[in-house]
Order: structure tokens, then sequence, then C-alpha cells
């Protein structure tokens, strides 16, 4: 009897142990488990992280302006310039559809905006209205041409609303600001054209928008980009009910790339004062066999600010003429006969303002 329970005893001793060697076994694997799984959440912060610095800081409508506000905190340290700035590594590509966009954006003209204000809500951008997403590299080089003269006011909300969207809209652009010398009558086409060549040789644009000064988008999915086909961007104005006038409309704002510019032969120079010009551009992309595209009509909201029609620009008695004649006319009117001398090129804070002579009628 002893016996048995010696030997009863020692079996017990023995199973023992081996639950306590199986517990520990249990605890180092569950132990590196538990440290594997910190590394990777603590991999997938830092992942967090530096995507977080990837996003453009910008001035946002206060529908976000917190989330915003905490991303312009993480990267206040401006971007070096010059000749310090390291051999930038190469970025990836920003996605088709940047990740920044918000929608339906609130446009108003009765708030009261200052250029220094723009500037401290647009900190990224640099002299001369350029711009670049500082984590990815953006799919165009966008070139945004106005025609202008004496329309402070309306400049003024112009960049106000249309810095932020663009640099949500991970665009590589810069604004030029085309102003026509002088009080001779106002010559838009002519303004565009001098806007192209003035920006290339700036930069290696493959991409222009052309603005009117007071148009302005009411979402920001209306991308500032250009698409296989010539864009029609400005496509239900307030102005207009929300609606195209008519189906062949391209005037307000435009996109187009470098090739189809250059396949219409640019813009006509011979529109002098208000209307036409827009049709006859439109005529010359029928003619090379192009189509416009638009977005919907949702996204191509914009409000145009109201205004008198700006002395200096009367209605053009001839555009209907010329209208009737563009095939005719477009392959030696155009680029390749645009003459003109700058007067100045000014680099400000949120624009380069190129003041031009165009000549007189
Ligand atoms: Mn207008």
């Amino acid at each position: 009897m002893p016996g048995d329970s010696a030997v009863n005893f020692s079996l017990l001793h023995r199973t023992c142990k081996l639950v306590v060697l199986l517990c520990l076994l249990h605890i180092s694997v569950t132990v590196f488990f538990y440290v594997r799984s910190l590394d990777l959440r603590f991999a997938f912060v830092q992942n967090q992280q530096s995507h977080h610095h990837n996003v453009t800081a910008a001035t946002f409508t206060s529908r976000t302006e917190s989330k915003v506000e905490q991303e312009v905190r993480q990267q206040e340290q401006p971007r070096p310039g010059g000749k310090e700035e390291e051999p930038q590594k190469k970025l990836e590509k920003c996605p088709e559809t940047s990740p920044l966009l918000v929608g339906p954006l609130r446009v108003e003209f009765n708030i009261p905006v200052s250029l220094q204000q723009i500037k401290k809500d647009n900190l990224r951008v640099q002299p001369g209205g350029r711009f670049r997403p500082a984590d990815c590299e953006a799919l165009q080089k966008v070139a945004i041409i106005i025609p202008f003269r004496k329309r402070d006011e309306h400049l003024k909300f112009w960049l106000y609303y249309l810095h932020p969207i663009l640099q949500r809209q991970q665009l590589d652009y810069g604004v030029y600001v085309i102003n026509q010398d002088g009080d001779e009558i106002f010559n838009r086409a002519k303004l565009l054209n001098v806007g192209y060549t003035e920006a290339l040789k700036e930069y290696d644009y493959n991409c222009f928008v052309f603005s009117d000064v007071d148009l302005i988008p009411m979402d920001d999915r209306n991308t500032y980009r250009c698409f296989s086909q010539p864009r029609h961007l400005s496509v239900s104005m307030d102005k207009f009910g929300f609606r195209l006038p008519y189906n062949q409309y391209f005037g307000g704002v435009s996109s187009m790339s470098k090739e189809q510019y250059l396949k219409i032969n640019g813009f006509p120079n011979n529109y002098w004062g208000w209307g036409g010009e827009d049709d006859d551009i439109y005529n010359r992309l029928a003619s090379k066999g192009m189509s416009i595209s638009r977005p919907s009509g949702d996204v191509g909201k914009c409000r145009m600010i109201r205004h008198d029609r700006d002395r200096q620009n009367e209605p053009n008695p001839q555009r209907f003429d010329r209208i009737a004649h563009t095939r005719e006319t477009m392959n030696k009117d155009g680029i390749n006969s645009l003459s003109y001398r700058v007067v100045s090129v000014d680099k400000l804070d949120l624009f380069t303002k190129i003041t031009v002579d165009v000549g007189r009628p």
C-alpha cells in the first residue's frame, strides 16, 4: 500500500511538471505573437502618419475646417526651397481621383476677403501662384490662364476660392493673370493665347485651363485638368439658371491639353470686344473632329460674380460674320500669328501677373 501511494505521488508529480511546462510553452508562444503584433501595429501607425504628412495643407471650407487644422499643424514646416533642397526622392503618382475632395461647396460673394488672409490660408502656395502636392507626383501640370483688366475685386474671390480647391485636386499648377494694358477694346481670346505662350516659357505645362475671372466652381470634383477631349468646365452657371445655354457653348471655363490646343492653332486673335470668340474656338475643335467633354450638370455647377458690362468691352458687331468663317481663317489666325509685347511680369504671392500690350483692331 505505501508503495502504491509513492507511485501515485510520483505520477502526480510528473503530471504537474508536464502541465507547468505546457503552460510555460503556451505563455511563451502568446508573448511571441503579442510582441509581433505590436511591431505590426507600430509599423501601421507610422504608415498612417506618413500618409497624413502627404495631405496637402490648404484652406478648406468651414465644413472640414477642424480636420484640416490638424493636418496643417502636423506639417507646419514649409517646403525647403532652392539650393538646399535634397535630391527629391521619386514620389508615387497621385491617385486618379484625389482623396481630399469634399464635393459641393458654399460659394458667396458678400463676405470680405483680403489678399493677406488668402495668403495666410494658403501657405503652401509658392510665389507666382505655383503649387504642387508634397507627397505625390501630380498627374498633370496645369497652367490656369485668366484674361483680365480692372477686376481686382473679382480676382480676390477667385483666389480665395480656387487655391484651396486646386490644392485639394492635387494638381501641379500655376496661376497666370493676363492683364490687358491700356484702354483699347478688350480681346479675351488673344489674352488666352498670350497666357499659353508665357506660361510655357516658365514651366513644362501639359494642360491649360482658361477661366474667366468671375467664375467659381461650386463643387471641387469639377477637376481643373485636361481630358481626352477638350473640356468645358462651367456647364451649369447660376447666370443661366444652372443650365447649358446651348449645346455648342464653350465659354466661361474650359481646358485643353497642349496637343489639343496646337491641333486647332490656338485661339483667334481678331475678336475685339465681347462675344463670339468662344464659338470660334468651338468651331475650331469641331472642324478638327474633336468633341467636348463635360462634367455632369451637378458637379459642373458654378457661380458668376454679378457685374455690369465693362467699358471697352462692347459686343463685337463682327462676331457673327467671323464665326461663319472659322474654317477658312483658323489656319492663319491663331498661335502661329500671335504678336504682342510684354509690359511687365510680376510674381505675386498668389498669382503671376503678366501685363501685355495686345495692340488694337
Ligand atoms: Mn462675366
